[in-house]
């Protein structure tokens, strides 16, 4: 069935009407006969004029948008709403996770969306041009609205998805004029000349070639446009240029030398490479924050309001320490978790600038891009080394892991502390405030808990007979591991060898010799002691604050 619009019948009997049916009664059946009654354009046709529009429309948002930051192409804009709007969507698919690949996903579940919306805008247009001029309008409008709604936006966040629903809607209404009206030709038992049904509107000729020219060079300049918008956007966003021309200062307190026995061979680097650390955030477009108009601003429930600038920063007496970094929702086994060496101020010495008051209990830190993270103020005032960091294993912080400034805080979730792009930090109380994920079903604290990992051998091992060597790591970020422990076959637990420490707040490798001739199906289990005593084998989800649980491995022998 190829049904085909008129311009008096019912919507709905056009679009489902059975095409033998007819829509009109006057066409005799053939091919070549001059049309009578009521010309249509075909279905095709509208919706690839509403696609075309919509690709125009995406193109002028995307070129827009290289001036206006991208935070403010509609695409983004439009998806960046979605990920905050959607509460329970994004706690199904325990979404604090939020890595590349889900973005792709979005993105892509985005586009897919808008087209049907465009196509469907074509069709409603090639019947009455005012219903698919509404239908872009209101697209015009939610995607309007969403940028203006990102919390970085100025009035001038609108001006993309303005620009591009004016040319969409211009679009449309060119295209739409062009459509091919054809008459309908009766029966598909009347296309007598060999041709197929799907293939009948090739006898409009003329008509049809000049729509599918205007609607093909519409549909390559809007893909152009987003494809220009898109390099010149990522070479605009040029913070990686300015970054790449920042020395950092020599620390005042250096990290002690790690010693060489921290690493177990075979287990991954002790040192996480920055290139390989998890990346997690909400940031579909990674924020670009320029270090020479960055400020850090501390208020709330504060004496003094303090106001830092990066060369303030980079002139405070700055410190080093190696901190594992982890993310709520790492499952037990998984790999949201890396160890670096962090260089930034204490910011304890920042927050006794501004002196908080006595009724203080939390600090909301929040992020260039919106984004908010609720720490206790203990954790931030105490001994450890909690950090307003601007460097990640000697270099400034990668542009995805926060540049300029971001914050590191040991023992927490990196939901509740470790804020990139970090602008603003909040004195106020529990009580009183509450932060992203805590919004979204998350505890509003989420103190790290000890884990254990088994990284080799992997899962689903075919071993050979004999001495294999099992090994991994585990963390207590700010209280140690002090023990960890390998069970065979739900047999007794014996006592791992721990590698050397690099200070309580890493994480620390482990291995254990395991001698095994029986062969068959075992597996294998770890666990971890912080000074508290063993993890909990108790299996949680890692909603709302973290998962509990032994890691194991199952392996076969023989
Ligand atoms: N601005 C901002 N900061 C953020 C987040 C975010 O979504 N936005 N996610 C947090 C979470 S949940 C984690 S686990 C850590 C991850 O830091 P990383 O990407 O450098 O590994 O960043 C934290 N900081
Ligand atoms: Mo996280």
């Amino acid at each position: 069935m190829r049904p085909e619009i008129g311009t008096r019948e019912p919507l709905a009997f056009a679009l489902f009407s059975p095409e033998h049916e007819g829509m009109t009664t006057a066409a005799p059946p053939g091919p070549t006969r001059a049309p009578a009654g009521p010309r249509h354009a075909p279905v095709w046709a509208a919706a690839f004029a509403g696609l075309a529009a919509g690709i125009v429309t995406v193109g002028v948002g995307a070129l827009v948008a290289v001036v206006a930051g991208a935070s403010t192409d509609p695409l983004v804009a439009v998806g960046s709403a979605f990920v905050d709007e959607t509460p329970t969507w994004l706690k199904d698919f325990a979404a604090s996770t939020f890595g590349t690949a889900d973005k792709a996903v979005l993105m892509i579940g985005e586009v897919v969306v808008l087209a049907a919306l465009a196509a469907l805008a074509g069709v409603l247009a090639a019947r009455r041009w005012v219903w698919g001029a509404a239908v872009v309008v209101v697209l015009g409008l939610v995607a309007m609205a969403a940028a203006l709604g990102r919390p970085d936006a100025s009035w001038t966040a609108m001006v993309p998805s303005l620009a591009g629903t004016v040319a969409g809607l211009w679009t449309l209404k060119a295209l739409v004029d062009r459509l091919p009206r054809e008459a309908a030709r009766g029966t598909r038992r009347g296309a007598t000349d060999g041709e197929v049904p799907g293939d009948r509107a090739g006898a409009a000729g003329p008509d049809r070639r000049r729509f599918l020219q205007a609607a093909g060079a519409a549909t390559a300049l809007g893909l152009v446009g987003v494809a220009v918008g898109r390099v010149a956007g990522a070479a605009g966003r040029a913070v990686t240029a300015v970054r790449d021309t920042i020395r950092l200062p020599a620390a005042r307190v250096t990290a002690a030398p790690v010693p060489a026995g921290v690493q177990v061979e075979g287990v991954g680097p002790w040192a996480t490479p920055p290139d390989d650390f998890y990346r997690i955030d909400t940031a579909l477009v990674v924020p670009q924050v320029d270090p020479t108009t960055w400020t850090l601003r501390v208020h709330g429930l504060v004496e003094r309001e303090v106001e830092l600038t990066w060369d303030e920063l980079l002139a405070s007496d700055l410190v080093e320490a190696w901190v594992t970094l982890c993310c709520v929702s790492n499952p037990v086994g998984g790999d949201l978790v890396g160890n670096q060496k962090w260089l930034g101020l204490p910011v304890r010495e920042l927050l006794a600038r501004a002196r908080p008051t006595g009724d203080a209990d939390m600090v909301l830190s929040r992020s260039a891009d919106g984004w908010t993270a609720s720490t206790p103020l203990t954790a931030l005032t105490d001994e450890r080394d909690a950090l307003l960091a601007v460097g990640m294993g000697g270099a400034p912080l990668p542009v995805e892991h926060g540049f300029p400034v971001r914050l590191v805080v040991p023992g927490l979730y990196g939901y509740v502390s470790a804020t990139k792009w970090v602008t603003e930090l909040e004195v106020t109380r529990f009580a009183d405030a509450t932060a992203y994920w805590t919004d979204r079903g998350w505890s509003p604290r989420g103190p790290v808990k000890t884990q254990s990992r088994i990284d080799v051998p992997r899962d689903g091992a075919q071993l050979d007979a004999g001495e294999v060597v099992v090994a991994g790591t585990a963390w207590a970020q700010h209280r140690g591991i002090t023990r960890v422990q390998v069970q065979v076959d739900r047999g007794p637990w014996q006592d791992a060898t721990l590698a050397e420490s690099g200070g309580i707040d890493s994480w620390r490798q482990w291995s254990w010799r395991w001698t095994v001739d029986e062969p068959g199906r075992h597996e294998l289990r770890v666990r971890a002691f912080d000074p508290d005593g063993p993890q909990t084998g108790a299996v949680a989800d890692v909603v709302p604050d973290g998962a509990t649980g032994y890691d194991f491995v199952q392996v076969s022998v023989g």
